[in-house]
């Protein structure tokens, strides 16, 4: 008896516990090199919750910034070079990196949904 109250406790606890541990595991990080005055070709799918990494390999100083498809900005400050800056993709949609500093710097992507949709 005691047993399966022990059990069902247990299943209960999985039951609350993995999709919390799902959703994690599905959060991945990226890093996007700054070349002279161009960023890496993003590669692979980016979702919401994802982790980008902007390492500054030139030798530059650069401010890079987020735009999103709901039009609110994420905005990563001066980057001197060998500074890497992370920011956590906060919505789904086309996106554009751009560099306040040096306008030629443009990347466009489409941030997924965490389901994996492409969202708006
Ligand atoms: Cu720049």
């Amino acid at each position: 008896m005691v047993m399966r109250r022990w059990i069902a406790a247990l299943a209960m606890s999985i039951a609350v516990t993995a999709p919390l541990l799902s959703s994690i595991a599905l959060a991945a990080e990226h890093t996007v090199v700054l070349h002279h005055m161009e960023l890496d070709k993003i590669e692979g799918e980016m979702r919401v919750g994802d982790v980008v990494t902007f390492d500054n390999r030139s030798d530059m100083a650069h401010n890079l910034y987020i735009t999103y498809s709901d039009g609110t900005v994420d905005n990563l400050d001066t980057q001197v070079p060998g500074v890497k800056r992370s920011l956590t993709l906060r919505v789904a949609g086309p996106t554009v990196i751009r560099c306040w500093i040096h306008p030629i710097i443009k990347s466009e992507l489409v941030i997924l949904d965490e389901e994996g949709d492409a969202g708006r």
